[in-house]
Order: C-alpha cells, then sequence, then structure tokens
C-alpha cells in the first residue's frame, strides 16, 4: 500500500490543551506520527496542489484567519499558543471583529484546539498529504498519514485538534473529479466538521461509527437523528454506539454502514480512520482490540471500492503504529 507523509507536519506541536477543566499536555503529539512511521516503513511524500482544492471545502476569511492567527496573538502581547476563551454563541451578532481574541471564537468550536508557531505550515502539508493519497489510489487502497487530524474541523472553524478537514478535501476533490464518493468514518469521535461541509449534499454519502455524543465530544452533533438537509436530505447516517463497544457490538453498525455505502454505489470510498476505537485509548471509551482492525478493514475492503483511507485520531500512542498496521493489513 502506498503511505503519504510529509515530515513538514511536525511544526504543529501544541503545547497544551483545556481538558476536563485543567490545562494538560496536548494529547496530538508529532509523537503519534513518528509511531505510526516506525510500524509503517516506506513513505512517499506528499505533492504541492496549491491551496485550490482546500478553498473548495474552507471559507476565504477562515483560511486567512488560520494563516496569521499566531503571528495577530503575539502581536497582541500573548504568551504561548494561540487559544479562543470566548465565543459569539447564544444568539450573539455576528460581528466582524478584529481583534484577535474575538477572531479566534469565531473560528473555533473549542478550547483544545491551540493555534501554535508551525500550525498552518502543517496543516496545509496535512491537507497535501491526503490529495496526494487520493492520486494513488487505483485498484488498491492509499494511505494519508495526515497528524493533526481533520474530521472535526468545518468550512470556516476549527475544533477537537482539526484545523483543515482533509477528508473533505480529498473528497470534494474527487468530486470535483466528476466522481460519486462516499466518506465512512469511523473514528471514535464523531466527525461534525466533514457532516457539516457536505450536510445539504447528496454527493459524498457521509456515514460514521462513533461514541453517542450524549457522553463524548463533540456533544452538539453526531446523533442518529441527523440525516442532512436539503439536496443532502437522507446523505448522512450517524450510528451512534455506548461505552464499552468492542467488536461483537461494533460489527453489527459496520455492516449497517456497509450497506447504505454499497446501496450508494461509489466510485470511491474516503476511510476517516482513528485508532482511538483501541482498548487502552487514553481519552476514549470503546474497546476494540489490535487484532480486531484487519477484520474492520477487511469487511470494508470487501465492498469491491477504491479506498483512501485518511488518518484521525488514536492516542495510545505506543500502540498506534501497530494498529494502523493492522487496520492496513486487512487491505491486502
Ligand atoms: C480528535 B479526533 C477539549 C476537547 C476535548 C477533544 C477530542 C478530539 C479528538 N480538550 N477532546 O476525533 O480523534
Ligand atoms: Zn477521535
Amino acid at each position: 500500500m502506498i503511505i503519504v507523509f510529509d515530515p513538514a507536519q511536525r511544526a504543529h506541536a501544541p503545547a497544551r490543551e483545556l481538558h476536563n477543566g485543567s490545562f494538560v499536555p496536548h494529547a496530538d503529539t508529532v509523537a503519534r506520527a513518528d509511531n505510526m512511521l516506525a510500524a509503517l516503513g516506506d513513505w512517499t511524500l506528499a505533492v504541492d496542489h496549491g491551496i485550490g482544492p482546500i478553498a473548495r471545502v474552507h471559507g476565504a476569511d477562515y483560511l486567512a484567519f488560520l494563516q496569521t492567527a499566531f503571528e495577530d496573538w503575539q502581536g497582541a502581547g500573548r504568551p504561548g499558543d494561540a487559544v479562543p476563551y470566548v465565543f459569539p454563541v447564544v444568539g450573539r451578532r455576528p460581528l466582524n471583529l478584529d481583534r484577535i481574541d474575538a477572531r479566534l471564537g469565531r473560528f473555533a468550536i473549542d478550547c483544545g484546539t491551540p493555534i501554535a508557531a508551525g500550525t498552518w505550515q502543517a496543516v496545509y502539508a496535512g491537507a497535501q498529504v491526503a490529495l496526494t493519497a487520493l492520486d494513488h489510489v487505483g485498484q488498491g487502497a492509499a494511505f494519508a498519514l495526515c497528524r493533526p487530524p481533520g474530521h472535526h474541523a468545518g468550512a470556516d472553524y476549527c475544533g477537537g485538534y482539526c484545523y483543515l478537514n482533509n477528508a473533505a478535501i480529498a473528497a470534494q476533490a474527487a468530486v470535483d473529479a466528476g466522481k460519486r464518493v462516499a466518506i465512512l468514518d469511523i473514528d471514535y469521535h464523531h466527525g461534525n466538521g466533514t457532516q457539516d461541509i457536505f450536510w445539504e449534499r447528496a454527493n459524498p454519502l457521509f456515514v460514521s461509527i462513533h461514541a453517542d455524543p450524549r457522553t463524548d465530544y463533540p456533544f452538539y452533533w453526531g446523533h442518529a437523528d441527523e440525516t442532512g438537509a436539503g439536496e443532502g436530505a437522507g446523505a448522512t447516517l450517524n450510528l451512534p454506539l455506548p461505552h464499552g463497544t468492542g467488536l461483537a457490538a461494533y460489527r453489527p453498525a459496520l455492516v449497517q454502514a456497509l450497506d447504505r455505502i454499497r446501496a450508494f454505489a461509489p466510485d470511491l470510498l474516503v476511510v476517516s480512520f482513528g485508532a482511538d476505537t483501541f482498548v487502552d485509548d487514553p481519552i476514549s471509551h470503546f474497546a476494540l482490540r489490535t487484532a480486531d482492525y484487519p477484520v474492520i478493514a477487511a469487511d470494508i475492503a470487501a465492498l469491491g471500492v477504491p479506498v483512501l483511507i485518511v488518518m484521525e485520531g488514536g492516542y495510545a500512542v505506543d500502540a498506534l503504529g501497530e494498529n494502523v498496521a493492522a487496520f492496513l493489513s486487512g487491505f491486502d
């Protein structure tokens, strides 16, 4: 399998996140990428496709914000990473303010997604990793080793450690090339950004299996009654599962997801893959084992559809490479 990476993604190294009321070391470490690379072996360097395919998904105001937010934060005399702390919610007017503190809140959904010195450079490279891996999808699958993840980022917001939605950018590029695209999101967390981006679209189809948002981040998205709107009515399928879910309970949801995807008859399947469904994940509560990942992958591969796998979460760092390698092995 072709594995695509760009070391420029290492430039994103946020220090801390607000987690359950305390600032703690950020869970999305550079070591996550290192652990995957060590387990996977040879990789191909991403090719620059420019800003065009990114701008097909993300708004111009948001992209401009991301590129200067850290400089603006430093310009306001602030130490450390840029972190939002006030949000234009609960009926506030959508004012277009200049102050960096106000702009951070306008373009973010949480306090766990700091913007640090190398964030833009890294996330731009991550989007190029996904686009390059898309170019390599043929009869077999290709893997985009993206870090930070992307599926919580919407058209005009960052959140959940995500800044640019790598899976959505690749899916949109494939749609623009005339393809029917299905997205299967099997990260532990609901892919709210991807859902929002394609909410009113019949193509791509968006299907997600994730922790019930009544108990887990991102709380306000991913409930079973969210099915899309307008031309996208019925083109979103959410399958929330409870804490403690192991393979026996996971697989029926997977079968349901794959049945829907098969009925859609896609030319391409984009898999947003998170290994945070692993039993030992420090921030998650499913119970999948390393040996379960090839089983899940083989179920997906049995669709017989070309697959682009885009890396999302997974925070049991020492086991991450092994879990990703196990998942990718199921596509051989
Ligand atoms: C990213 B991905 C505030 C945020 C709480 C966010 C989890 C983001 C997971 N600290 N947790 O889906 O793996
Ligand atoms: Zn996740």
